[in-house]
């Protein structure tokens, strides 16, 4: 079923950066700092390849892993590697998130980090990957059609990709509002807005109001991390804020989910992390069931595929097989993703394209 499911355009509107990283390439980076001393590799091998990890334990290895990407170059190389890794999953459309990060060491600042992403974007090479501007007016260059051919024959497949910027919970307010601004500085470089996410039992959301209500004032969409844990006060604050979407909202008590279905706010879901974290009890429990029941709008993700070994064509025949969806159903979701991005009006109607003649395509394929 992954495997019919690959075959499938999709969009992937919440992935991690460096949670998407190859656990290849984390090993070979692990390996070279190793040889320079820098670490232990007996010592940080079990961390990386373990397979079930609960969610404090997931943050230890965030904090490993941005141990072992600090540099510019790094950074560019696994945002180039994860971009190609989900246009082999055959993803037109990536919403990739990171925590911009300053390290001094290294002469890395916030713009800096974000530049070598951005870097990355433009070194991809198995695939065509589109990074242009947000901004609405831009005329997009004649290559970039939905059409897959030409008179000369195939077209490179194509990858549109764009940015969110995540305030991590660590941060200060201080912080924030940097991250804030740089990506309101980099709107015409891809950035298309702003994600608060980190360990959820770090920090308080209310810390950083001010720089998402700074984003929201300048048009900047905003999707917050939710209920990944019980948290009361924080899930009905964040619901009353309403973002453009929520990522998660597991651990909601009823007057909460009847609060979230009437605002209609869209949904990234994000089945093998919520499981593997136990953010949810099991798949069969999963609020995937109920919310599509009620028509909620949902959109499929994978949160962190290396991190947590999954891959999107997985997350949705995983939909399929414990929801009981049929292709069709569930290609009726992943078309419906295009209506959640961030990304400009011009590019939904691009997106739309390919979806509707894809849509032609595995239309006999019930
Ligand atoms: C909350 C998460 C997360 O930003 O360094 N992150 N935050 N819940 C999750 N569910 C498991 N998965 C990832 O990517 C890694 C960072 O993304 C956030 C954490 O802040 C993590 O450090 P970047 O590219």
């Amino acid at each position: 079923m992954a495997e019919w499911w690959r075959g499938v355009p999709k969009l992937e509107l919440h992935a991690h950066l460096n949670g998407s990283i190859r656990s290849s390439t984390l090993l070979e980076l692990a390996k070279e700092r190793s040889k320079k001393g820098d670490l232990v590799l007996s010592e940080v091998e079990g961390v990386i390849l373990k397979d079930d990890r609960s969610l404090q334990e997931c943050f230890k290895l965030f904090d490993l892993i941005h141990v072992l990407t600090t540099d510019h170059g790094t950074i560019s190389r696994i945002t180039k590697e994860v971009i190609e890794d989900f246009a082999a999953e055959n993803v037109i459309y990536l919403e990739l998130r990171t925590t911009p990060k300053k390290n001094e060491a290294v002469g890395m600042s916030k713009r800096s980090y974000v530049e070598a992403v951005l870097a990355g974007f433009k070194a991809v090479e198995t695939v065509k990957a589109i990074h242009l501007p947000s901004d609405g007016n831009i005329q997009y260059p004649d290559e970039v059609t939905h059409k897959n051919s030409t008179s000369e024959g195939p077209r490179m497949q194509q990858i549109f990709v764009r940015l969110l910027l995540s305030i991590d919970r660590r941060e200060s307010l201080d912080g924030a509002m940097e991250t804030v601004q740089l990506a309101l500085e980099m709107r015409n470089s891809g950035v298309v807005g702003i994600d608060l996410s980190g360990n959820p039992v770090v920090g308080e959301w209310q810390t950083f109001l001010p720089a998402l209500t700074c984003a929201r004032k300048q048009g900047l969409p905003i999707t917050l991390h939710c209920g990944e844990v019980p948290n009361r006060e924080e899930i009905q604050g964040m619901l009353e804020f309403r973002p453009e979407r929520l990522g998660h909202v597991c651990c909601l008590e009823d007057l909460e989910w009847k609060t979230l279905k009437e605002s209609d706010i869209p949904v990234e879901v994000c089945l093998t992390s919520n499981v593997r974290t136990e953010c949810v009890t099991s798949i069969a429990d999963h609020h995937f069931a109920d919310l599509y029941r009620v028509k909620h709008p949902l959109i499929l993700c994978t949160d962190d595929p290396g991190v947590f070994s999954t891959t999107i064509s997985r997350e949705y025949a995983l939909a399929a097989s414990c929801f009981d969806l049929t292709k069709t159903e569930l290609f009726q979701l992943a078309k419906n993703a295009v209506n959640f991005i961030f990304a400009d009006n011009k590019l939904k109607e691009t997106l739309r394209l390919i979806m509707e003649e894809a849509e032609c395509v595995f239309a006999g394929t019930k």
